[in-house]
């Protein structure tokens, strides 16, 4: 390690190195506080020839190295975990410019979503991807990890916003930096393999994204529905009548006496319900028109009475406070086993029939939270119980997922905690490729050891 450090202390800035275990702490416990993990030394390059540098010397050293961006990871996948050394890209964020010509955004990968948000939108642009951990997630550890959020439906996860990276491999080579290429077909790209790699194959150190218009027409509907069946039945219906859907989001009624409880505020539809859908349209013109026709030929007339509208600003954003304050109620009542599950949309009832078995054979010593994007069938099952109860209900729940075709992660990743079960959902053959592609491009598996696989 002594030589690791002297070697990486003649090139980086002082600042660069962290030794004080106090200030590394902050970077050991991972979002849910659920993985914490181990490290002495956290090494803060600012370019990418100090992200290059660091991991050639690494190799040279045998060092492990953990990649790091915003620390927002759900599934454990940004914390060391044995003693690696902290690769975090955080300063990693002089550049942030957006091309309004091209519409792209060159960026280099500690910038946050919110800061790329901020620039693009004095051209009235914006990324496709929103996350509410926009403040914090950064654009290289949402490419790394494949990240969805709130607008999938629209705008497709980051595979669909990266144009070109540029990585430091974990073999100690470079690629060339990314280039604003709208069209490139010359040879097999390795960009879309890059993005959810979750930084086993390489370290993103600089991205071009492409940027779409801000939409500045949105109206918001809350729609309370008895049973999910229903609501799924409306998403589907809704999509076919518009391309103007921009979300399609789910809240159950645990979710919502959650919110209720931490936030001290009160959900106003107050007739029996098991899910709340919150439908987004959005549009150049007349949003409130569009959302109130599609309402009118989907509801019946009580359901119509029943459901929110958020027209202007501050109804619409109202609305979606209630979505995007779940994830952060539960954190104050309990520390969450965070699920991220995704079926065929039409398999969604039977999803949710069986969680509910689940939670029904573990004789009520489980509590439930589901919420998540209807639209793109995944759905967020956030469990809190014993820890045993925990584990159990895990594996029933996956083994259930395995059985509809689904995924055990849609968009959070396998990180660290999801690892044992990528099995249910992959086959020997598939498995063996993954290893494969590591052992090219991070052959000593210097980069994240203990992620994915
Ligand atoms: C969301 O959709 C995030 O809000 C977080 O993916 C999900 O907290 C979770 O389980
Ligand atoms: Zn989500």
């Amino acid at each position: 390690m002594d030589n690791f450090v002297e070697e990486i202390s003649t090139k980086l800035d002082p600042g660069a190195i962290v030794r004080d275990p106090e200030l590394i702490a902050a970077f050991t416990t991972d979002w849910t506080r659920r993985v914490s993990g181990k490290c002495d030394l956290l090494v803060r390059p600012r370019d990418h020839q100090g992200v290059l540098d660091v991991v050639q010397a690494a190799i040279n050293h045998h060092i492990k190295l953990q990649i790091q961006g915003g620390n927002t990871s759900l599934s454990g996948g940004s914390v060391p975990l044995e003693g690696e050394v902290l690769l975090s890209l955080g300063r990693l964020c002089a550049r942030c410019a957006v091309d309004p010509d091209t519409l792209v955004a060159t960026v280099d990968a500690g910038v946050t979503l919110e800061r790329l948000q901020r620039e693009a939108m004095k051209y009235n642009l914006t990324l496709g991807v929103d996350l509410a951990s926009r403040g914090t997630a950064t654009l290289g550890g949402m490419a790394a990890t494949n990240a969805g959020g709130l607008h999938v439906l629209r705008y497709g996860s980051m595979r669909s916003s990266v144009i070109s990276l540029r990585c430091v491999w974990g073999d100690g080579t470079e690629s060339p930096r990314s280039a604003p290429l709208i069209k490139d077909n010359s040879g097999i790209s390795l960009t879309p393999l890059i993005v959810g790699s979750e930084g086993t194959l390489g370290v993103i150190t600089e991205l071009t994204l492409r940027l779409v218009p801000v939409l500045n027409s949105k109206a918001v509907a809350m729609v309370p529905f008895v049973t999910i069946a229903d609501a799924v039945a409306f998403a589907g219906k809704v999509r076919r009548m518009t391309e103007a859907v921009s979300a399609i989001e789910m809240i159950s009624r645990r979710a919502i006496r959650i919110v209720e409880e931490v936030k001290g505020v009160v959900f106003p539809i107050r007739e029996t319900f098991e899910v709340a859908v919150l439908l987004e349209i959005s549009s150049n013109a007349g949003a409130g028109d569009e959302l109130m026709e599609i309402l009118q030929g989907t509801l019946l007339a009580p359901q119509l009475q029943s459901t929110l509208l958020g027209i202007d600003n501050t109804s619409w954003s109202g609305l979606w406070q209630w979505r995007e304050s779940i994830t952060e109620s539960i954190q104050r009542v309990g520390e969450p086993l965070k699920l991220d599950l995704s079926v065929p949309v039409s398999a969604l009832g039977d999803l949710w029939r069986a969680v509910d078995e689940v939670q029904s054979d573990l004789a009520g010593g489980l509590d439930v939270i589901r919420f998540g994007h209807l639209g793109d069938g995944n759905i967020h099952v956030n469990l809190l119980a014993e820890e045993e109860v925990l584990d159990l209900a895990e594996v029933e729940i996956y083994r259930r997922v395995a059985e509809l075709d689904g995924s055990i992660t849609a968009e959070h990743g396998i990180g660290t905690l999801k690892k044992e079960f990528l099995s249910l959902v992959r086959t020997e053959w598939e498995l063996a490729r993954m290893r494969d592609l590591i052992a090219i491009f991070n052959p000593g598996r210097t980069l994240n050891p203990n992620v994915l696989i």
